[in-house]
């Protein structure tokens, strides 16, 4: 007991173990043989002084009770401690954290004093990786200068579930590249170079309210994935940059954000002239139910649009063609049917006005709604639609539009901001996060795709390689388990994997969502990944990373085949209207090129999902051939408030995610890594006392046996072959040994001062 007594005083830190967890803690009375504890997450917990053993208490180290920047630096290595450590840091506003070179964020969900002003941006930028707290700032900083150091391109891929930061933290990276890649520039080009950098920042608000809408998860989520390039010339600024994106996915509840911003901030003469009316009359936008609640933000959104239509240069008249496009679409959503031997149109106004804002014939529009109409052996024939099915069409027609116009302002901003040299660059990726609604269709099941598929880019990096590396450079290496996703990963993406079904049965002309179903039960219904639920309904579910998701099955099929009639893509290309003519003549040619195969007048096109599929490993491909940082954003609670740290709910997002492996890892290996000329020059005003061998390893190996005789903090690698042929050999250091080395030289300056 005499342990036990000491660290059992009033005012002390331990890790209390109850319900299977350690919760921190601290003695807050003892008395009479009864000791209360108090949680740091709140509640009190009263022991008889002799049930408190070894294994219901221990103690706490002074890192944990004190917090670290850096979690691999914690002395209590689990996860408790890397939960407790960033709610430590999230109560003092301190959001970002180190687990070596990866950062972690907590989403804050309120403005912090200074954190991003621009004397921060200057701090950071003078500043290399771990002299400063850590910082978002601080590994953009760092990749630029690996940019340079390396003369490799980089890419800094940011993860996280819905609303817990990506977009955010993506915003704040353009901002803090932008501003240094100019200032390490010369008068000349300046004019140019500013110019990319404000249209590069300035498209965001256009993006965001055009490929953004709100859902439960985040009242600004995204529903498409970007992949930003910044290429940067050979003095350093930003030469030009491209924005990928990445296949859309529709919204969840409330639309698009530009629909809603486009009503609350149109003038009176403005919605006369595009037939806007309240949005409460539109259908597409009522769906929702939470319509009016955000009057004002819409109009300033409208507001921070037009200012960055401005500034990326779209005129009066685009951005006119484009205001009339989504009236249009809204006005589409209104038109409705009745039966009177096939489906009829009742809403003729409706039809007259969206006729006029597409540049359509109405009748033609008409029949095109209503009936079918396909070339069979060279004569046309038609058939009447049911009202279902002429919604359907209906539905499909404003979609089309709306995906094509999206796709246009990609098109116009990547022209905007294209560079002639492109030397070398940094990419952001910022996809959807992972989302687990109450009934999850076609887009979760992708959205969720892609987020296993960077899980998968995360693991193999972090874990695999490092282990690979280990293995080369022959260091020993203490195996450590992670969380493989590799098994999920071969449900969805393997032969006869749940993609590969889902294609099948969208080829076949008689697949039904049902057959869909049967058909994934009776494959995967043994795969531990899969779950079939017991009450037979409408549900497959897949185990992944992030947790278990159910599948309505419902849509799956049409929306995979994502067919778009013929007919009505040669309506719209007939348009009066240049702009619409301009968005769909692109599809057709593409659908009527080389790609696409004929048969009889059904064109085979690639399914969403295998277009899906496919550009997300072209993608991967890319990410592969560049360096990668990683930033792991963190949601605290799930009611998007600041101020609340909800530990079960963030402890969830750290074991999926694989932190605590990371910490692991990051503790038992060697993170940083110089080549020995490097290492030398940085640390050799050390030796300067002594006598200096002619060989670059030995002239290492002296400076560490300076610093640590034992070597246990750092190794020596073999060589390595590097790509351009020549050996670049290499120090190994652990994360301790590099502070202390920096700050022996930091004193070693001073005095020579
Ligand atoms: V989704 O997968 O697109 O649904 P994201 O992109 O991860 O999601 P987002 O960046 O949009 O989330 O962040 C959600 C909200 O959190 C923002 O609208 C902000 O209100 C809030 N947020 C996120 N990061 C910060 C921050 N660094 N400081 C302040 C923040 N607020
Ligand atoms: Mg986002």
């Amino acid at each position: 007991m005499d342990i036990m007594d000491k660290f059992l005083r009033e005012g002390s830190s331990l890790w209390l173990r109850v319900r299977d967890q350690l919760l921190p803690s601290s003695v807050s009375c003892t008395s009479n043989g009864i000791v209360l504890l108090t949680t740091e997450y709140g509640e009190v917990f009263s022991f008889e002084l002799a049930e408190l053993s070894g294994e219901v208490v221990i103690p706490m180290h002074q890192t944990s009770v004190d917090g670290v920047d850096d979690m691999s630096s914690l002395t209590d290595l689990h996860e408790a401690a890397i939960l407790y450590n960033l709610f430590l840091r999230y109560n003092q506003d301190k959001i970002y954290t180190n687990i070596g070179s990866i950062l972690t964020a907590v989403n804050p969900y309120k403005c912090i004093e200074g954190l991003y002003s621009a004397n921060t941006v200057e701090l950071y930028s003078k500043h290399q990786l771990g002299e400063l707290p850590p910082h978002i700032f601080a590994i953009a900083n760092e990749c630029y200068h690996c940019l340079w150091k390396r003369q490799d391109s980089q890419c800094i891929l940011i993860s996280g579930e819905s609303g817990a930061g990506k977009t955010e933290s993506t915003k704040l990276l353009l901002q803090f590249l932008s501003v240094t890649s100019q200032r390490s520039l010369g008068g000349s080009s300046q004019e140019r170079s500013t110019h990319v950098e404000q249209a590069i920042l300035g498209s965001s608000p256009v993006m965001e309210a055009f490929g953004n809408a709100r859902t439960v998860y985040n009242n600004n989520s995204s529903r498409f994935g970007k992949f930003i390039q910044l290429h940067f010339s050979q003095n350093g600024n930003i030469q030009g940059g491209a924005i990928v994106d990445l296949v859309r996915q529709n919204p969840a509840e409330r639309n698009y954000h530009i629909f809603y911003a486009l009503l609350a901030g149109t003038h009176s003469q403005q919605k006369e002239a595009l037939y806007l009316s309240d949005m409460e009359s539109y259908h597409y936008l009522r769906k929702s139910g939470c319509v009016n609640n955000k009057n004002l933000d819409d109009k300033l959104m409208f507001e921070k649009v037009m200012a960055a239509f401005s500034v990326m240069e779209f005129d009066s008249e685009e951005i006119h063609d484009i205001f009339k496009l989504l009236s249009g679409v809204l006005q589409l959503g209104n038109i409705e049917f009745i039966t009177a031997g096939g489906a009829q149109i009742t809403t003729k106004e409706v039809l007259s006005n969206v006729s006029d804002l597409l540049g359509l014939d109405s009748f033609q529009l008409a029949e095109l709604l209503t009936q079918r109409s396909i070339i069979l052996r060279g004569e046309e024939i038609s058939t009447p639609l049911t009202i279902e099915q002429a919604a359907d069409s209906r539905d499909s027609m404003a979609m089309a539009l709306y995906s094509q116009c999206f796709s246009w302002i990609i098109r116009k901003i990547n022209t905007k901001i294209k560079g002639k040299e492109s030397f070398k660059s940094i990419a952001i990726l910022d996809i959807f996060g992972f989302e687990n609604f109450e009934i999850n269709r076609f887009e979760q099941f992708n959205i969720n795709y892609a987020n296993e598929k960077l899980q998968e880019y995360f693991n193999k990096h972090i874990f695999s390689l490092e282990q690979l590396e280990y293995n080369r450079e022959g260091m020993s290496w203490e195996a450590i388990d992670w969380m493989d996703n590799a098994e999920c990963l071969d449900l969805i993406e393997k032969k006869l994997g749940v993609l590969a079904l889902i294609n099948e049965e969208s080829r076949f002309p008689k697949g039904t969502d049902c057959t869909l179903l049967e058909k994934l039960h009776t494959q995967h219904q043994c795969n531990s990944f899969y779950v079939k639920p017991r009450v037979t309904d409408d549900q497959f579910g897949i185990r992944h990373y992030a947790g278990e998701v159910m599948y309505d099955v419902h849509g799956f099929l049409e929306k995979n085949r994502d067919t778009f009639r013929d007919d009505i893509l040669n309506l719209l290309k007939d348009s009066r209207l240049d702009f619409i003519y301009d968005l769909f003549e692109r599809v057709y040619s593409r659908n009527n090129g080389d790609d696409t195969m004929k048969m009889g007048t059904q064109r085979r096109k690639p399914t969403v999902s295998s277009q899906f599929r496919d550009s997300l490993h072209s993608l991967m491909a890319t990410l592969s051939s560049s360096n990668p940082f990683f930033i792991r954003c963190i949601k605290p609670n799930n009611q998007k408030r600041p101020e609340l740290f909800d530990e079960g709910f963030v402890r969830n997002q750290l074991r999926y995610s694989g932190m605590l492996e990371m910490v692991k890892i990051r503790r038992a290996g060697f993170p940083v890594r110089r080549p020995f000329q490097e290492f030398y020059l940085r640390y050799k005003m050390l030796l300067k006392n002594h006598k200096i061998p002619e060989d670059g390893k030995e002239r290492c190996t002296m400076l560490l046996k300076l610093y640590d005789g034992t070597n246990s903090h750092w190794r020596m690698g073999k060589s390595k072959k590097h790509r351009r042929g020549q050996l670049a050999r290499r120090v190994f250091l652990q994360l301790k040994a590099k502070k202390q080395l920096l700050e022996e030289q930091q004193q070693e300056l001073e005095e020579q001062r």
